[in-house]
């Protein structure tokens, strides 16, 4: 049996035949940790892990070691631990595949009894930065933004920080991230650790403000935590940034073909296609990564790049998911090589799109839009369109329905953005009534609304428009109200041969 990787397997490999593979670029046995990630899930290995990486590497700095923290599952600190956090990252380009090897990730947590150990990680003098990527879902916001404090696990948190705020030691089981987070900030403010910055690196339009509104939002639910909001108001920084790097879930086909590049078996394996980028608004309450240095973009001004994006590419992205599962499509790279659905999504962008945006510095946004196209068109990252469809209840909201609602301010009916609407629900009803195959799988709805989507979707398939669009959570009260939002979804479905 092929050995596993770790820190002793690849020095006993390179100290014998060796091995093509490049990296880490730090030394990891010489790396301390000075930033802590909630939730550690491929999308980080392969994005910030890798700039922190080699910006460390490029500016010499031993201090950016990673706490990774995982909440979804403690696989992946089992798969990570015994590697002594190694992993690999298999680039899948359109004609070309390399691995290289990635060392920054110095420790992994499983929260669970380990509370004590991130709390006091977020706490120490020597960590600067928390990072998250917990998904849209995973910030347990109500629709108007605030905490949603009957979640069982935010409330949970929230207890153990009124207790901690009281003097208790932080040692309740953590159970949500933004719970954490906030628990983490109280101890270092209790213990004086000094400034900190948060940077929030999900799909959510101005993803830094709405993380730091969140934290405010949740300490004013706490009593006795004035003097912790203070503090958190005049040292804990909030940059917003713009994330972007396609990052499929990981197979046993790319463990393989990572396994033979390698020597070793590596059960931490993520995957990325080779586009990467990261913009980062230069706002930071004290040391950072020279992430300039790896090729992110630190600017004064990230709104303009977060919401091309979020428009363009993830909108397009869930377009090509929705309508591409219902045509029995596995990837989007096949999705997108439909002709009429290629049109379609070229139409959402031309038509509803690019006339809410404006164009950030150096950006073309028609060429954005092409060059997004050719990389949904690489069929070598296996994207599948389940993963993407997955959580379109939170994600919609970010990327669709702030286009929609800026076209209906300006007196437009967004027709083309309804396209996307339309093939959402069809995708709610079909995967919520007797489920939908895709190549030859059955795919059930998978979304932390899936029950009340389930029900909504239920019933006489003429009012599916109106009951879906009366989900509040998804829509407000404002896009429920818009009769033209609502014939131009109701004609979509119906050339979706719904109803
Ligand atoms: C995708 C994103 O799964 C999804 O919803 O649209 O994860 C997308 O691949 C990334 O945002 C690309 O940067």
């Amino acid at each position: 049996m092929t050995p596993r990787l770790s820190r002793a397997t690849l020095a006993a490999l390179a100290d014998g035949r060796g091995h093509a593979v490049p990296g880490p670029a730090v030394d990891p046995a010489s790396t301390t940790v000075g930033l802590v990630h909630l939730g550690l899930g491929a999308f980080h290995r392969a994005h910030q892990a890798v700039y922190t990486e080699d910006a460390a590497a490029a500016a010499g700095d031993t201090g950016w070691g990673i706490l990774g923290v995982t909440q979804r599952s403690a696989r992946v600190a089992e798969h990570l631990a015994p590697q002594d956090g190694l992993y690999g990252v298999l680039t899948k380009g359109a004609t070309h595949t390399s691995l290289r090897l990635i060392g920054s990730l110095r420790d992994v947590a499983f929260p669970g009894e380990r509370t004590p150990h991130v709390l006091r990680t977020i706490a120490a003098p020597s960590t600067h930065v928390v990072t998250l990527t917990v998904t849209e879902k995973g910030y347990r916001r109500r629709p108007d933004g605030l905490p949603d404090l009957t979640d069982p696990d935010l409330g949970s948190d929230v207890a153990a920080l009124a207790a901690e705020i009281g003097g208790a030691p932080p040692e309740q089981p953590a159970r949500s991230p933004i719970g954490l987070l906030v628990r983490g900030l109280a101890l270092r403010h209790r213990q004086d650790a000094g400034p900190l910055t948060v940077v929030c690196c999900d799909n959510l339009a101005e993803n830094g403000r709405v993380v730091g509104a969140l934290v405010h939002e949740l300490l004013a639910a706490v009593p006795h935590a004035q003097s912790l909001a203070q503090w958190v108001r005049a040292s804990v920084a909030f940059p917003s940034t713009m994330v972007d790097r396609i990052v499929p879930a990981t197979t046993d086909a790319h463990r393989t073909e990572a396994t033979a590049l390698l020597g070793l078996r590596d059960e931490g394996l993520v995957v990325g296609e080779p586009f990467t980028q990261w913009v980062v608004e230069d706002t930071f309450a004290g040391p950072r990564p020279a992430w300039e240095r790896a090729g992110a973009t630190l600017t004064a001004d990230v709104a303009p790049f977060e919401r091309a994006k979020l428009r363009v590419l993830n909108a397009s992205h869930s377009t090509l998911a929705y309508l591409g599962a219902l045509r029995g499509y596995a990837t989007i790279a096949e999705a997108v090589a439909d002709p009429e659905l290629e049109a379609i999504v070229r139409a959402l962008v031309d038509e509803d799109v690019l006339p809410t945006l404006e164009a950030p510095e150096g950006l073309d946004l028609v060429r954005y839009r092409d060059d997004v196209l050719d990389r949904f068109a690489n069929p070598n990252t296996g994207h599948t369109t389940v993963q993407v469809a997955m959580d379109g209840s939170a994600k919609l909201p970010q990327r669709l329905l702030g286009t929609v609602r800026d076209r209906l301010a300006a007196g437009a009916v967004p027709t083309a953005a309804a396209a996307t609407l339309a093939a959402w629900m069809s995708y709610v009803h079909a995967t919520t009534h007797g489920g939908l195959e895709v190549a030859g799988r059955k795919v059930s709805l998978d979304d932390p609304l899936a029950d009340a989507l389930a029900s909504a979707a239920d019933g006489p398939v003429d009012g599916l428009v109106d009951r879906l669009l009366a989900v509040r959570e998804v829509f407000g009260a404002d896009l429920a109200a818009s009769s033209e939002l609502r014939s131009a979804v109701r004609a979509h479905v119906r050339t979706l041969a719904l109803v």
